[in-house]
């Protein structure tokens, strides 16, 4: 596929990249607007697998790459928080093969429960980050990761967003890199093993890495001809850039600067990273722009020389002002934008606000149809029951999330992944016997393996005196990703089987006896009469309603060889 010109969407291309760079192994836990990486990475022949959950798969990969290999991990921007442990010492202990880390964030919420900006990941654990801005860029960017990674033996952050993850631009891909040295473990215990009297010693070591990095981030830009010399707008026609200072992976600048049109000069300057870059562009062809690939460490002296070099410059980004308070805390004049777009995606009409000082309200777009459980899904007998019997419910994140929302209104709480467990725990703790009799946990069985496992040790381990009721919403699959397995499905990433971790074994084996497996659909009110009864008991019990998701029921039974 080297050299010719393949309409790919952001993560496919990053997906290829990992391939020609020759990523030896790739895990990851499923979660938009990340999943599509790995899938298109294994799909194009790269080994990769879905982790249990984000912590497994960033230490997994962690330990590939001390034995050499190339390595990427992949998650949305909450699974971040999950792995943040191992993320946060993985900097300090470095890394021999390449190690990619892929936050994809979700600024405006489209499919998440929050809009953290994980760019301030990086700086709080110390981690090198580069931003891409469309799908070349994310290819290019995962291959020049892969370099930087190897060069200055640390982990490498792939900050992406919803944008660039899932919009589709042209990409020119390299050639494949040739076969990296096998894995070979080289033992290297002062910087593997963080305890205090290594880790005083590897704190200095990575921010030694990190004042080189930004040194030679100042050297490590390109400068596109100017406007007038282009034939025709930002992704056709452009002349390509000339560089300057070194390159990586042949050609592969990480930072640019678009000069401003004969005439403007001198004027208007912005600093602008990932799809941010892209708005400002279309919103201010007038403007000289500093585009950083490199976003953490700051190549400073650059922004210095560019913010000094024009009368006004803006820093145009979405979610938290990031770059414009590193850059107002370096001491350089720059203006940020005001509080009122920090909140959802920027668009080019809303880059032009911020250009033109415009705080005047925004329209809302109009509402959406509110989204619902689909026709027979499995889940709408459970949430019906928890409704008629007047529950207090824990609810998770999954599909399952909408038996929040009419016709049921069924869920209380929803916190994060696991929570539907742990914070049904803590109101039984506390309430009067009565209401704390009504309340009732609820989890899918992707949600349950990756974080409910250590909430199921604290039911029985600080058993509530009243018991507890735990409900497993087992469909059979991640549902609400778009259909990716797990380790209760008994198949792989590319939905090979095999060994399958039966749930109520599990739980069984964690010490809960009263576990009562039924299937929603054939026994609808089952479910209804085994919740009450349950709910009046002081025993602990789990309800595992398992009947597949009804949009994967077709596939599991041709992965099952049973169509
Ligand atoms: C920490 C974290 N990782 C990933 C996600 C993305 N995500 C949302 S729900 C979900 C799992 C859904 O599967 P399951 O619990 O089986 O419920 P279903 O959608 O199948 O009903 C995932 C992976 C997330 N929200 N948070
Ligand atoms: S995709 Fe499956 S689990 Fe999700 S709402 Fe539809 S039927 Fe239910």
């Amino acid at each position: 596929m080297a050299s010719e010109r393949v309409l790919l969407s952001g993560n496919e291309a990053v997906g290829l990249a990992a391939l020609h760079a020759g990523v030896a192994l790739g895990c990851g836990y499923p979660g938009t607007p990340s999943t599509e990486i790995l899938e298109y990475f294994s799909a194009l022949g790269g080994r990769a697998m879905w982790s249990p959950n984000e912590k497994v798969a960033l230490e997994v990969a962690l330990g590939a790459s001390f034995a050499g290999a190339r390595t990427i991990v992949t998650m949305k921007h909450v699974g971040l928080n999950v792995a943040a442990d191992p993320f946060f010492e993985s900097t300090y202990t470095g890394v021999t093969g390449a190690f990619i880390v892929v936050s994809a964030d979700d600024p405006g919420m489209s499919s998440s429960q929050n809009e953290q900006d994980n760019r301030r990941y990086a700086v709080a654990a110390g981690m090198p980050m580069v931003e891409p801005s469309d799908s070349q860029e994310c290819y290019d960017f995962t291959r020049a990761a892969i370099e930087l990674s190897e060069k200055f033996h640390v982990p490498f952050l792939l900050r992406m967003t919803t944008r660039v993850c899932h919009s589709t631009s042209v990409v020119v891909p390299g050639a494949p890199w040739p076969p990296a040295a096998p894995p070979n473990y080289v033992r290297d215990t002062d910087s593997r093993v963080v305890m205090p009297v290594n880790s005083r010693l590897l704190h200095k070591r990575l921010r030694q890495k990190l004042a080189d990095l930004s040194a030679w981030g100042d050297t490590c830009i390109a400068r596109r001809p100017s406007l007038a010399a282009a034939s025709g707008g930002v992704s056709q026609g452009w002349p390509p850039p000339t560089t300057e200072g070194p390159t990586l992976d042949g050609a592969c600048s990480l930072n640019r600067i678009d000069p401003a049109p004969p005439g403007e000069g001198g004027k208007l300057g912005i600093i602008a990273s990932g799809i941010s870059y892209m708005h400002a562009r279309e919103a201010a062809p007038q403007a000289e722009i500093l585009k950083l690939g490199l976003t953490h460490p700051l190549p400073m002296n650059l922004i210095r020389k560019f913010v000094q070099g024009v009368q006004r410059c803006v820093v145009i980004e979405e979610g938290d002002p990031y770059l414009a308070d590193a850059i107002l805390a370096a001491g350089l004049k720059v203006h940020g934008k005001p509080e009122m777009f920090r909140f959802g995606e920027l668009n080019v009409d809303r880059v032009r606000r911020i250009l033109a000082d415009d705080l005047s309200p925004e329209v809302d777009p109009p509402a959406g149809k509110p989204p619902q459980l689909c026709p027979g899904c499995p889940h709408r007998v459970t949430f019906e029951a928890l409704r008629d019997l007047g529950c207090i419910v824990t609810g998770d994140i999954g599909c399952y999330t909408l038996g929040a929302l009419p016709p049921f209104g069924a869920i209380d709480t929803c916190v994060c992944m696991g929570a539907g467990l742990t914070v049904a725990l803590g109101l039984r703790h506390v309430l009067p016997e009565e209401q704390a009799r009504k309340v009732v946990g609820v989890l899918g069985d992707s949600t349950f393996l990756h974080s409910g496992l250590t909430g199921l040790m604290d039911m029985v381990y600080n058993r509530p005196a009243t018991g507890f009721v735990l409900m497993i919403l087992d469909n059979g699959i991640t549902a609400m990703t778009g259909m990716q397995e797990h380790p209760g499905t008994g198949r792989t990433l590319d939905h090979k089987p095999t060994h399958q971790v039966v749930i109520e074994d599990v739980i069984r084996a964690i010490g809960v006896q009263r576990v009562i497996v039924i299937d929603p659909i054939k026994d609808p009110q089952a479910v209804k009469t085994t919740i009450a009864e349950s709910l009046a008991l002081d025993d602990l019990t789990v309800i595992i309603t398992r009947r597949p998701c009804l949009l994967a029921a077709k596939r599991i039974k041709e992965y099952e060889g049973k169509s």
